[in-house]
Formats: C-alpha cells, sequence, structure tokens
C-alpha cells in the first residue's frame, strides 16, 4: 500500500521524465527508452526522492493521444526503472487503461493532471491496486485551458474542486493518506493566478492532504522575466521553490532536481533555523 509520511520534515523532489516528442521544455530528449531509462537514473543519482513518467504532454494547445500510443511510449521505460529503482514511480496519465497497466507493472502511483474530470474510473484502478493518487486542479483540456482563463473566485474555486476530486478519490477506495493535491500551476491559469495561488499555499494545506506543486521551467516564469524561454528559467524555479518549501509545501515536481533540492534544503534550514548550526557560516 503506497503512503505519504506525515512526519517527513522536509519537501519531497519529484523528477519529471517525459518519454514524449514535444514536452514544453524538453520534448524529444527523452522519448528514446534507453535516454529515458538514463535520465531517469542521473535524476534519482541527483536525489530525486520519486520519479513521475510521463508519455503525453499537457502543454497548452497539446492534443489528446491515444491510449496505445502512450503505452507504448511508458511500458519499456517503466519495465526497466521498475525492477531497478529504489523510489516510487508515478505515472502521468489520466487514462484509466494506462494507469491500470502501469500499476500493474509495479507502479506506486498515479499523477492525474485532469483531478478525475471524467468520472472515479481511475481512481477505481487506483484503490484496486493500492496505489498513491495525485490530483491536481486543472481548468478545461490542454487544448482549451490557455484561452482567456476567468475565476469568479480563484483560490475558493480550485480548492472546492480538488476537494471535490478528494472525496470521489475516497469513495473509490483510495486510501487518504495515499493522496496529494496540486493547485495545477499553468493549467488554465494567468500569471497573475499562478502568482496568487503560490501566495496563498495556506488555502490548499487546509485540504489536509500533501501539497504537490510543478512549477518548473512554466511560463508564468519566463513571462516574469521578459519571456524568457524554458532553458533560460532555472533560476525562476528555484525562487519559486524555495519559497514554497518555506511555505511548507510537501512535493515539487521539477526538472532541475540537484539544483532544487540545494535551494530547497537551504530555504527549508532558514524556515527551520537548523542545519550545520556549529560549522562556521
Ligand atoms: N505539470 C505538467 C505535467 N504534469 N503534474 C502535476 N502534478 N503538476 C503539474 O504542475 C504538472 C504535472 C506539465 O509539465 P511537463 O511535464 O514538464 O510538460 P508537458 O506536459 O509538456 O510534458
Amino acid at each position: 500500500m503506497f503512503a505519504w509520511d506525515p512526519t517527513r520534515p522536509r519537501a519531497l523532489v519529484m523528477g519529471i521524465v517525459n518519454v514524449t516528442p514535444d514536452s514544453f521544455a524538453d520534448g524529444g530528449r527523452f522519448l528514446d527508452p534507453g535516454a529515458a531509462v538514463r535520465h531517469a537514473h542521473a535524476l534519482v543519482a541527483e536525489g530525486a526522492d520519486l520519479l513521475d513518467v510521463g508519455a503525453e504532454s499537457t502543454r497548452p494547445g497539446a492534443a489528446a493521444l491515444p491510449a496505445e500510443v502512450e503505452w507504448t511510449r511508458l511500458r519499456p521505460v517503466l519495465e526497466r526503472l521498475l525492477p531497478d529503482l529504489a523510489c516510487p514511480i508515478s505515472v502521468d496519465t489520466a487514462k484509466p487503461p494506462v494507469a491500470e497497466a502501469a500499476l500493474a507493472l509495479g507502479a506506486h502511483l498515479v499523477n492525474d493532471v485532469t483531478g478525475l474530470a471524467a468520472g472515479a474510473e481511475l481512481a477505481r484502478v487506483c484503490a484496486r491496486y493500492g496505489a498513491g493518487l495525485a490530483l491536481v486542479h486543472m481548468r478545461g483540456t490542454p487544448a482549451t485551458m490557455q484561452a482567456d482563463p476567468r475565476y469568479d473566485d480563484l483560490l475558493g474555486e480550485v480548492r472546492s474542486r480538488l476537494a471535490d476530486a478528494v472525496g470521489v478519490a475516497e469513495t473509490a477506495g483510495v486510501a487518504p493518506d495515499a493522496i496529494c493535491v496540486d493547485p495545477g500551476i499553468g493549467f488554465g491559469k494567468t500569471v497573475a493566478h499562478n502568482l496568487t495561488l503560490l501566495q496563498r499555499l495556506d488555502v490548499l494545506f487546509s485540504l489536509g492532504k500533501p501539497v504537490l506543486l510543478g512549477p518548473s521551467r512554466k511560463r508564468f516564469i519566463g513571462a516574469l522575466l521578459g519571456d524568457l524561454p524554458p532553458a533560460e528559467r532555472l533560476e525562476g524555479t528555484l525562487a519559486v521553490c524555495a519559497l514554497a518549501a518555506r511555505a511548507g509545501v510537501h512535493l515539487l515536481r521539477v526538472h532541475d532536481v540537484g539544483a532544487v533540492r540545494r535551494a530547497v534544503r537551504v530555504a527549508e534550514a532558514i524556515r527551520d533555523g537548523s542545519g550545520g548550526a556549529e560549522s562556521p557560516g
């Protein structure tokens, strides 16, 4: 049975493995299974606490991928990683058949960027396998989500949609301590929406679940820095992750595992007033 450790004092770093030709930041680099497996091992060597393996880009404007194509990309990578890696492996999919096939191979959790938008089936699959489930807030679908996103009450809507999804997941039998929630940075959000969510993570903490955040190299960071491309968004990503860690976020889903780990450790030492106290500073 998968479960989050509620006593863990520091944020976990989830390394991204995109087995895709078209992801916004690293599309095409790890589509070859061998390249994806090598990348996964490199992320673990950099200190990833868990990995998130995905085969369908959810960048703004992306079209949906048939389940067979998604599974054809995922399968050889999962088959090689699962027996070898000690860390939990999450599968970034919203499709119940893909999730089921991955969990049957031994994957530990499912990362659903739609937050159960299609209903409870995905949660029932997770429940059958004793798997974890990450529930993400997305407004619309990747194809449409960035077309003029508007909210009457952003924080209230994100919180209540996630609360509903948690309710659906628990009713379907997913263990309460195996669920985490994610506000879905960039998923149907303007720059201002993303900043508000990052300022008010406390609204999500009040759901009583670990909070996962996926700001890595996202467009709002580029926009804040004069339209920088994804390859130049590392420092912005580190700033977001350090502040989120200081605020008490539980999990960070990132491309740059080693750099984020280092930034987060320092932010957490400042927050807690601990770490290396006796060495000359
Ligand atoms: N963002 C992306 C994908 N999956 N999962 C969670 N829980 N939270 C996120 O913010 C999130 C996510 C998009 O990033 P990436 O995988 O790098 O790009 P693409 O969707 O283009 O593959």
